[in-house]
C-alpha cells in the first residue's frame, strides 16, 4: 500500500479505495470578470491550481481511480438557497457569465481545463460542504471509498467545510496544497496549517508531485 510524506505524518492509502474530490472549480469562482473577481478577489490565487490539478486528473484517470467533481449552486427558482445566503447578495443575480451560481448557467459550470470526463460523477451542492443536502455519502459508500484526496476551491470555505464533514463521517482526507486555492494567501497558509495541526486534527497535507510519484511507483510494481 502506498505511503507518502505528508503533514503531520505519512498518509497511507489503497488507491482503489481512494477517490479524488475536485471541489467547485467553477467559472464563477475562477474566471476574470466572474463572481469571485466582482467581489474584489484576486482570481490568480485560484487559477494557479488549474495546471497541477489537470496533471493529477490525468494520472487519476489513467489509473482508473474514482473521481468526483462538485459544483456549488442553486436551482433556478433559488428554492434551495437559504434566505440568509440570499440576503448577502450575488446568488441568482445577473453576472458576466449568467445568473450567479445558478445551475445550468455558464458561470456555474467547471472551467474548460478541468471539465469532467464522460462518466465522471458531478455532485451539485447548495452549501459549502459537499455532504450537506447531496448524495455524496451514498456515492462513496457504493464505490467502496474510505479515503479522499481533496482539491479545489476555496481552501478555507468549501474545501475546509467538506474536509470537516468527511472527517466526521470517518474518511481520511489528504489535502493537496498546490491543488487547493484561496483568494487570500494568509487563509491558504493558515487553512492548510489548521488541517494538519494537533496530530492531523481533521486531515493530512501534501503536494501533488509527492502523491503522483507514489501513484506511479505503485503502478510499476
Ligand atoms: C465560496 C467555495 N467561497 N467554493 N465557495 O463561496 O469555496
Amino acid at each position: 500500500m502506498p505511503s507518502i510524506n505528508a503533514l503531520p505524518n505519512p498518509f497511507t492509502f489503497e488507491p482503489a479505495e481512494t477517490a479524488l474530490l475536485v471541489i467547485d472549480m467553477q467559472r464563477d469562482f475562477l474566471l476574470p470578470g466572474g463572481f469571485g473577481e466582482s467581489l474584489g478577489n484576486d482570481v490568480s490565487q485560484l487559477s494557479r491550481t488549474i495546471e497541477p490539478l489537470s496533471a493529477l486528473l490525468a494520472a487519476w484517470r489513467a489509473a482508473g481511480l474514482p473521481i468526483i467533481h462538485t459544483r456549488e449552486g442553486h436551482l433556478p427558482d433559488l428554492s434551495d438557497c437559504p434566505p440568509s445566503k440570499l440576503a448577502r447578495g450575488g446568488i441568482g443575480e445577473k453576472g458576466a457569465f449568467g445568473r450567479i451560481l445558478v445551475r445550468g448557467e455558464y458561470g456555474h459550470d467547471i472551467v474548460d481545463e478541468l471539465a469532467p470526463a464522460e462518466g465522471e460523477i458531478v455532485v451539485d451542492k447548495p452549501g459549502k460542504g459537499a455532504f450537506y443536502a447531496t448524495e455524496l455519502a451514498e456515492i462513496l459508500e457504493k464505490l467502496g471509498v474510505t479515503k479522499l484526496v481533496v482539491t479545489g476551491v476555496t481552501t478555507e470555505v468549501c474545501v475546509h467545510t467538506t474536509v470537516r464533514e468527511a472527517n466526521d463521517r470517518g474518511y481520511d482526507c489528504l489535502v493537496l496544497s498546490d491543488c487547493v486555492g484561496s483568494y487570500f494567501p494568509e487563509f491558504q497558509r493558515v487553512g492548510l496549517q489548521m488541517i494538519a495541526a494537533q496530530g492531523g486534527i481533521f486531515g493530512w497535507v501534501a503536494d501533488s508531485p509527492t502523491l503522483l510519484a507514489a501513484l506511479s511507483s505503485q503502478e510499476q510494481k
